[in-house]
């Protein structure tokens, strides 16, 4: 980059301190060598351009061509009547819910549409249309059928036999698909939920009918001048986001299963470092796992490596970034080069040949950096492409799909010797372990010989384990990069709390280091140590990306099935957390958890400060219909220690707090022992 532009640059534009930026050394290295070439990156746009004053409290109404109306929260607070009003007379309550509600539809629709890919391609396989795709894992195929009524027996002459795989397929896939439109009826996998949540979902009328019509539902009812009672705009976003998590995601998350396999544990590593100099790097970069999954296989052939070899490499080398990452991390151990902030470094090292993206979370900077450098920026999604013209679209169709990855790799390492850059590779990396699920959580967990979360429950009883907390979701460049995460997962297993995680939280955890069971005797309270060095699992356990916090869903519904906490998932000592949350689709997660019974808090802000009496009807009196709430806090270790004083007030009400006092004692007791 030429000296002139620099000092443009640097005269013009205010830039991010790399130290205050994020709490990642490879990461601050990544930001200095960006500003060095006079490249912004994320953390600096977060520096000069400010959030909305107004927006932030979620009072802006744009909803129809009479507005903006913006409606701020007086700086003395509200004294008496709120008279604040739009130009149709929506008040601040009905703007905030609006927006809120158009949130959880776009976060619901994100999920659910990679779902309906998924399905999509599912149903090609069962109709035997594509060679590339197969049931990998048959037995997650069984175990899902049931759920659609599908029938994994048939009786032949009185005897009963394991029915034709090919004719279950189809007939799930047939099912499965029309979960997005059906006409009738209500979604299957509802009532893969505890009896009495499901009794309660029913009573308050939000069964979602299918996936597609709770989103439109959304839309029409956010219009001008359709619903104006914020409690009844909740209503809907509780359907749309039930539609999502106990939908659209779970649905995704099933059938990649089926069709690559359930994750189990198994070691990679994590952050910049993995890149290699003389290796050519293709950074995987989006959501659905359908390319990737066949870029893994593409990359991994011989004839691919050796031509690799050809051009003077030493190898191919992937790397993933955000939940397409996660989930070829999960199911291939293919180490992430990072979160969601980290992507436009990824390329900044200039060793990146090649960056594939699909949907979501994808920078549109991406191409302004590729194009600082020799990085081949490749699309492959109808659904997403750039204007930029350095930008390459390579339209993925699972019809072909092996030969479409095939000629991106075969891009990328064509691009190896177009290096030009000097190279900066950071040099942190750390080892994980991954591959968590609902299975391996019984494995590693369960009753040897009763086959469910035995171990996990008597833990819990007996107050080893204080309690389970899902920690996930997204980074933020409004604060500092992954600082909230580590900080709130720390403070939660020092106090016993088992963590569960996924998306860009997963992979925070994997780059400082928690995601080993060593990480249990360095952080872990006494109780919680104890039963991770007993079975060998860490304190964090990452189960994938964002549709894989249906995991966690089905996670807590087998622990109620285990027995001995409560009958419903209001009833455990557990609570679920997005630190550093960006994303609409964080949006519809809390509130489909919320509405599942769970004690939900985020970090940094919630556009709903600007409406009070709808921020508490969030906050608070949803928890007197579903058991579940919204909460903020900022501050980290507030926040962990919320969380810790929620599953506190559940083992109260379980009667199960004096045994965790017990355990507290008798490992004080064992501590004096041992000092005599
Ligand atoms: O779905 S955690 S930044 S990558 S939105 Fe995006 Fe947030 Fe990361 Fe995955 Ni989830």
């Amino acid at each position: 980059m030429a000296e002139e532009q620099k000092e443009k640059v640097a005269k013009t534009q205010k830039m991010a301190d790399p130290v205050a930026a994020s709490i990642d050394v490879a990461t601050q290295q990544m930001i200095k060598r960006a500003q060095d070439l006079a490249i912004d990156t994320v953390f600096d746009r977060a520096v000069t351009m400010r959030p909305c004053n107004i927006g932030i409290q979620g009072t802006c109404c744009k909803n129809c061509a009479m507005g903006p109306c913006r409606l701020p929260l007086p700086k003395a607070g509200i004294e008496g009547e709120d008279t604040r009003k739009g130009l149709c007379g929506a008040t601040a309550n009905t703007v905030a819910a609006r927006n809120f509600a158009r949130m959880v539809a776009a976060g619901s629709a994100a999920h659910s549409d990679h779902g309906r890919s998924v399905a999509e391609v599912f149903m090609s396989v069962a109709r035997k249309e594509t060679e590339d795709y197969k049931i990998k894992d048959p037995g997650k195929l069984l175990a899902i059928a049931p759920n659609f009524d599908v029938a994994t027996t048939v009786e032949v002459d009185g005897e009963v036999l394991d029915r034709d795989l090919d004719e279950i397929a189809l007939e799930v896939a047939e099912k499965a698909l029309n979960e997005w439109g059906k006409a009738e009826g209500e979604l299957y996998y509802l009532k893969r939920a505890p009896e009495p949540l499901y009794e309660r979902w029913k009573k308050l009328g939000v069964l979602p009918r299918n996936i597609d019509r709770e989103v439109v539902d959304i839309m029409h009812r956010t219009h001008m001048g359709v619903d104006q009672d914020y409690k009844n705009i909740v209503k809907q976003c509780t359907r749309a986001a039930l539609a999502d998590g106990w939908g659209g995601s779970m649905l995704a998350t099933d059938l990649q299963d089926a069709m690559f396999g359930a994750p189990s544990p198994l070691q990679s590593e994590a952050n910049l470092g993995i890149m290699k100099e003389d290796h050519v790097n293709i950074i995987i970069h989006g959501h659905e796992p359908i390319l990737s999954e066949m870029i893994v296989a593409a990359a991994q052939s011989q004839e691919m490596i050796d031509y690799a070899k050809s051009k003077g490499a030493r190898g191919i080398q992937l790397g993933g970034i955000c939940c397409t990452g996660n989930e070829i991390l999960q199911r291939h151990g293919v180490p992430p080069a990072g979160t969601f902030l980290q992507q436009e470094l990824a390329i900044i090292t200039g060793a990146c040949d090649a960056m594939v993206v699909d949907v979501q979370c994808v920078f549109q900077n991406l191409a302004n950096v590729a194009k600082c450098f020799h990085t081949k920026l490749v699309t492959t999604h109808p659904m997403a492409k750039m204007e930029q013209d350095n930008v390459v679209h390579i339209e993925f169709d699972e019809h072909h799909a092996m030969e479409d990855a095939r000629r991106i790799v075969k891009m990328a390492i064509d691009n190896f010797e177009n290096r030009e850059q000097e190279l900066m590779i950071p040099k942190q990396k750390a080892v994980q372990i991954a591959g968590f699920g609902v299975e391996s959580i019984e494995y590693h967990l369960g009753g040897t010989f009763r086959g469910s979360y035995y171990t996990l429950n008597d833990n819990i009883i007996n107050g080893r384990v204080r309690g389970v907390a899902g920690v996930v979701g997204c980074n933020n460049a409004r604060t500092r990069h992954n600082e909230a995460h580590i900080t709130i997962i720390k403070e939660l297993i020092k106090n016993d709390v088992l963590v569960l995680s996924t998306g860009c939280n997963g992979i925070a955890c994997a780059m400082h280091g928690l995601l080993t069971p060593e990480t249990a005797a360095v952080y872990c309270g006494p109780g919680l140590a104890e039963v991770c060095e007993t079975v060998g699992i860490p304190p964090v356990l990452h189960l994938g990306s964002c549709v894989d916090n249906s995991r966690i869903l089905l996670a807590a519904t087998e622990v109620v099935k285990a027995g001995g906490l409560g009958r419903d998932l209001r009833d455990l000592p557990a609570a679920g957390s997005a630190p550093e949350w960006m994303s609409e689709k964080a949006i519809s997660i809390g509130q489909y958890f919320v509405a599942s019974g769970v004690y939900t808090i985020f970090g940094h802000h919630l556009p709903v400060e600007g409406a009070p009496v709808f921020r508490d009807y969030l906050f608070d009196g949803l928890e007197k219909i579903y058991g579940g709430m919204w909460d903020l806090e900022p501050d980290p270790i507030k926040h962990a220690q919320k969380m810790i004083a929620h599953i506190d007030k559940k083992r109260r009400e379980l009667g199960i707090d004096k045994a965790r006092e017990r355990v507290l004692m008798d490992m004080a007791d064992r501590q004096r022992l041992e000092s005599v």
